[in-house]
């Protein structure tokens, strides 16, 4: 793709990587640290830090779109596809989206097929490092096809549910469904 087709509407390009989030950075605590996998799925799971660096990994590059109009382009992320997450808790018929419990009570939502694209990556690795804790240590979601308050930093639950809640920022106005190229930014 030419380097101009890589830019939604209305978005500039930014060299460096802005910092956004709503509160403070959470500490993390290893020792008291756990990831919930729960909701309308067959095998809920509770696991610790070194359980989820242990889950089958890879590598997603990815350009990032923030809906305030900065977009940064090919962000290495590193860590464990939401689909092969869901190969293992096996969601349940009924299960039509997913809701993103992170740090602090930030939520975010997305139907289980967006959610389920080959590029959505729970990372806790950004450039061959651990993701420093500004943009999400020790684990954050990348969903790179939407504007990325649904990419949650700190994350610690994923929820399978029938029905969809909006989440902190799609409550405060932004669009649920949050398309850069359809240029969704509002509800
Ligand atoms: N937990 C949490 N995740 C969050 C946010 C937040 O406020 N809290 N802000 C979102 C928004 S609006 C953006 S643009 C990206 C920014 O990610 P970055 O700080 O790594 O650039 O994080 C998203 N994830
Ligand atoms: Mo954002």
């Amino acid at each position: 793709m030419k380097e101009q087709d890589r830019l939604p509407p209305n978005q500039h390009l930014t060299e460096d990587f802005p910092v956004l989030h709503a509160g403070n950075i959470p500490a993390f605590d290893k020792a008291t640290w756990d990831f919930k996998v729960k909701g309308l799925v067959e095998n809920p799971i509770t696991i610790n830090y070194d359980e989820f660096l242990s889950l089958p990994s890879t590598t997603v590059t990815a350009d990032f779109h923030c809906v305030t109009g900065w977009t940064k382009y090919g962000l290495l992320w590193h860590g464990v596809l939401f689909k092969s997450l869901a190969s293992i808790v096996k969601p349940m018929a009924e299960a039509k989206f997913v809701i993103v419990v992170a740090e602090h009570g930030y939520t975010t939502n997305m139907p289980l097929e967006t959610a389920m694209n080959d590029d959505v990556i729970l990372a806790y690795e950004y450039d061959k490092k651990p993701i420093t804790p500004a943009h999400g240590y020790p684990l954050r979601l990348v969903v790179p096809k939407l504007y990325a308050y649904k990419s949650a930093k700190w994350v610690r639950q994923i929820v399978f549910t029938a029905e969809d809640k909006k989440g902190f920022w799609e409550v405060r106005g932004y669009s649920n469904s949050a398309d850069p190229w359809k240029e969704e930014r509002y509800s």
